[in-house]
């Protein structure tokens, strides 16, 4: 809402561009770096919940299951970033640890991990195989590791922890390539301190272009739900986010971090389920619900992540997968090929296509590079030289998917009533997902 903006706001009507007025506000605008550009461009990112959890029929282990029963003797971390990039997905996010402590890769700093299992005896290292797949396949990497440890002993003792952290993170930030995305998880850590000076050090010093999720000085926050689906609208714009789903506490960041903290909306592909459970086909969600919730996070002007579980052979399941790549297909089946598009500076903007068509989206994305400027917009149709409104929203930012009841028209036009600084609209394209729009 406005009020997640941190600077008092003068609006402008579409009749008023003083230039003074500009350049004042222009200092004053939050804008994205470069890296969070990168970021909001990747629109879909793959989340991949694996661990002992998948061996336990469990979604938090306390951390005493026995590193013996981690026998994932299919695993193959290729079908996944496979998978992933059929579908569409430019970056992977791996639970490197999660809460039960076990490490997915051979750390020094504990036993807990792969190295202690039967997997390979002992000689695996399952983040080493996604980065090489991730690599191979020009997905990008992102890593999670769990603040909240439940199996290792001095997680009692913060100092002791703290370093205990900070050398797990300096392994992962530097023996596995560049990262885009480092996802700390406040989920059993509310009300803890941890010492994040210290940790956001680490992450300038050896990925200083990977984005920080929600914790410390991010430069990504939370939605706030693990429902996929932001409200609208959701400003880029935010001093907090939503500590996790246990609290409605609101985190609040280091003193130097930016106004510009967009928003990553997380969720598993099968209902309530990060990991994977045996018998639970019935959980995975329906291709309508992966499109409603897609409409609401990347059709908000966010980033959805989506979560996929390798199961107990260490495979994606054949229904996952051959759901997730009917979703991305859909996607470009709808959006691919745009009827006619444009872009342009100012306050109203026409789009005229070679003929009468029948349309029924529109997608619009500003060059937030420059700041997210517009407040307000109306969308019209016209027909037999009349006006007709289909859309009047409020933020449009990285991209704004509408979906309005199909007309038959041979032109649009999209007005900014309300704005911060001159509208800069990157791209407007109107679209029919019906098969025939002639
Ligand atoms: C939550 C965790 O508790 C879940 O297990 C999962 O990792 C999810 C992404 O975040 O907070």
């Amino acid at each position: 809402m406005l009020g997640e903006l941190d600077y008092p706001i003068t609006y402008h009507t579409n009749k008023q561009i003083e230039s003074e007025w500009f350049t004042m506000n222009k200092s004053i605008l939050a804008k994205p770096t470069e890296q969070q550009l990168r970021w909001h461009d990747m629109e879909l990112g793959m989340f991949c919940h694996f661990g002992m959890n998948t061996f336990c029929n469990q979604e938090w282990g306390i951390g005493n299951d026995s590193p013996e029963i981690f026998n994932p003797t299919e695993l193959d971390a290729r079908q996944w970033v496979r998978t992933a990039k059929r579908a569409g997905f430019k970056y992977f996010i791996l639970t490197a640890k999660h809460h039960d402590g076990f490490c997915l890769w051979p750390t020094k700093t504990t036993d807990y991990s792969v190295k202690s299992s039967p997997w390979k005896n002992g000689q695996g290292d399952v983040v080493r195989e996604v980065a090489d797949a991730c690599r191979e396949e020009g997905i990008a990497l992102g890593l999670y590791l769990s603040p909240w440890d439940r199996h290792e002993p001095c997680y009692a003792d913060k100092e002791a922890y703290d370093d205990f952290y900070a050398e797990q993170l300096t392994e992962l930030l530097t023996q596995y390539g560049p990262l885009i995305e480092v996802w700390f998880d406040g989920a059993g850590s509310e009300g803890r301190e941890y010492d994040w000076p210290r940790i956001m050090g680490l992450v300038k010093q050896h990925q200083p272009d990977a984005m920080v999720f929600n914790m410390g000085q991010p430069t990504i926050r939370w939605v706030g739900n693990e429902d996929g689906v932001a409200p609208y609208p959701c400003w880029n714009t935010s001093s907090e986010a939503r500590a996790s789903m246990f609290t409605s506490d609101m985190l609040t960041w280091l003193p130097e971090t930016s106004n510009w903290v967009p928003a990553e909306c997380d969720v598993p592909i099968r209902t309530h389920h990060w990991f994977w459970h045996p018998n639970d086909e019935d959980s995975l969600r329906s291709l309508d619900n992966l499109l409603d919730i897609y409409y609401r996070s990347v059709g908000h002007g966010t980033v959805l992540l989506l979560n996929i579980s390798p199961d107990d052979r260490g495979l994606f399941p054949d229904i996952d997968v051959e759901r997730v790549i009917e979703f991305g297909d859909e996607i470009s089946r709808r959006f691919d090929h745009p009827i006619a598009q444009t872009s342009g500076d100012g306050t109203e903007l026409t789009l005229s296509l070679p003929y009468e068509f029948l349309v029924d989206h529109a997608i619009v994305m500003e060059q937030i590079s420059q700041g997210e400027r517009v407040h307000e917009y109306v969308l019209e149709a016209a027909q037999d030289g009349v006006w007709i409104e289909l859309v009047h929203g409020t933020a449009i930012g990285h991209k704004k998917i509408d979906a309005f009841p199909a007309i038959r028209t041979q032109q649009l036009r999209l007005t900014v009533t309300k704005y911060v600084d001159l509208p800069l609209i990157r791209f407007f394209a109107v679209y029919c997902t019906e098969i025939d729009s002639r």
